[in-house]
């Protein structure tokens, strides 16, 4: 026993000790120098988040708030202090009008850079008041050329331009599907009727017949007055210049109208909600996006969107990419005043989710590459990448595992497949 309380002294003191050191740990830790403040910088996405629409604008929220998050992971420093990263986002309802409403909203509430809109007919205009304000804009969808044509120095785009996309789809149709008639449909929006109008322009100068230009609206459900307009002029093909909610409706009651053309889109319907809204009209449905297609998307990129949010739509990779492109900025410039971080937007190079991104002297993406597509089985799958008027089938061995994205120093590269048998430089 008395050696048994021994013990317990000799045990009572170690702790008494060891409790005694552990009182002293918070004093070595409150004379350490304490660790800078650092600001929360609020950058918005703003894109329709509903209507019919909406599960495009969903995605590229995702695509914004996935950037955020990866960003704030990595605890980065700029101007010497640890800086914060939140996504403000704005409901634009895919319309003009409301877009710049929202615009200015986002100006009031000094954020320091928009990664947005969806919408071409949009962002054109929301981008002067961004403009005005000195705030830089990024969208990582609005394929319209003239939304980087007006010499405004603080807007940018992580996808092609129709200029590039139209001439590619076209190409697709006249030499691919070997088309001798092609009807062309707009929606009236800026990138429907411009992407149609670039598409009619390579068709002509291709010597394919375009036998009938039809106009409709981005609000339209019932289209068949200009469909039987259409089919009494028996193309080969029906071209379509709107997004996937009227291309899937005007397919399917192509379809329920006894229409047998091959249809064919831009990047605006090439979503798999094609399949959902025109069921098996859908079938050998071809169209094209601005740049690569998700299979292509660095997989870490995928993985985490996947496991965070489900299926990639569209543009998430896009919006991701345009939202790493402005923290890249401000790394650059150590600022996150917009004044000195937007004249950095031409000087970003990195390995992204989409590949490498970097800007030309007009804001655009450098080395845009188009992707076409086939929908098979309700699924959109990418058949071939056209790139300065070369297309080559595209293969997936490579694609999916490019570089982490944002890490500057290597490069996420897309699979280079073989050139096509049967194509060659146009
Ligand atoms: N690029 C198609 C959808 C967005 C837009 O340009 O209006």
């Amino acid at each position: 026993m008395k050696r048994s309380h021994q013990l317990s002294l000799a045990v009572a003191l170690a702790l008494g000790l060891a409790a005694c050191g552990q009182k002293e740990e918070p004093k070595k830790a409150a004379s350490a120098p304490a660790a800078p403040a650092g600001p929360t910088i609020t950058i918005a996405h703003a894109g329709p988040l509903t209507g019919s629409i909406a599960h495009l604008g969903k995605d590229d929220e995702n695509g914004v708030a996935l950037a955020v998050e990866h960003a704030n992971a990595k605890k980065i420093m700029i101007d010497g202090k640890p800086v914060t990263f939140r996504m403000m986002s704005e409901d634009d309802q895919a319309d003009p009008k409301v877009g710049t409403t929202v615009a200015q909203k986002l100006v009031d509430a000094k954020v320091a850079a928009v990664v947005g809109h969806l919408n071409s007919g949009v962002t054109i205009p929301a981008s002067e008041i961004y403009g005005k304000a000195g705030i830089p804009v990024i969208s990582g969808s609005a394929t319209n050329p003239a939304l980087t044509e007006r010499g405004i120095k603080t807007v940018f785009r992580t996808v092609g331009r129709d200029d590039q996309q139209g001439p590619a789809i076209a190409a697709y149709i006249a030499n691919e599907l070997k088309a001798k008639k092609v009807a062309i449909v707009d929606d009236k929006t800026a990138y429907g009727e411009g992407i149609a109008n670039e598409v009619e322009k390579t068709l002509k100068a291709a010597k394919v017949q375009v036998v009938g230009r039809e106009r409709t609206t981005d609000k339209e459900t019932d289209f068949k007055a200009i469909l039987t307009k259409i089919k009494s002029r028996n193309p080969d093909v029906v071209f379509h210049g709107g997004m996937d909610a009227t291309g899937g409706p005007m397919l399917k009651q192509a379809r329920e109208l006894g229409i047998k053309a091959a249809f064919a889109f831009g990047d605006g319907a090439c979503t798999d909600e094609m399949g959902k809204l025109a069921g098996t009209a859908a079938e050998g449905m071809v169209c094209s996006q601005a740049g690569l297609p998700k299979e292509a998307a660095n997989k870490e990129f995928v993985d985490a969107y996947n496991k965070k949010f489900g299926d990639i739509k569209q543009y998430a990779p896009y919006f991701y990419d345009g939202t790493m492109a402005v923290i890249e900025a401000m790394k650059k410039a150590n600022s996150t005043d917009p004044a000195k971080f937007a004249p950095e937007m031409f000087n970003v190079s990195f390995a992204g989710a989409t590949g490498k991104v970097e800007f030309d002297a007009k804001g655009d993406r450098k080395d845009a590459e188009m992707t076409i597509f086939k929908v098979e089985g309700g699924k959109i799958k990418p058949i071939a990448i056209v790139k300065g008027g070369v297309s080559t089938p595209f293969k997936m061995d490579g694609a999916a595992a490019p570089a982490a994205p944002a890490a500057p120093a290597a490069p996420a590269a897309p699979a280079k497949p073989a050139p096509m048998k049967d194509e060659k430089k146009k």
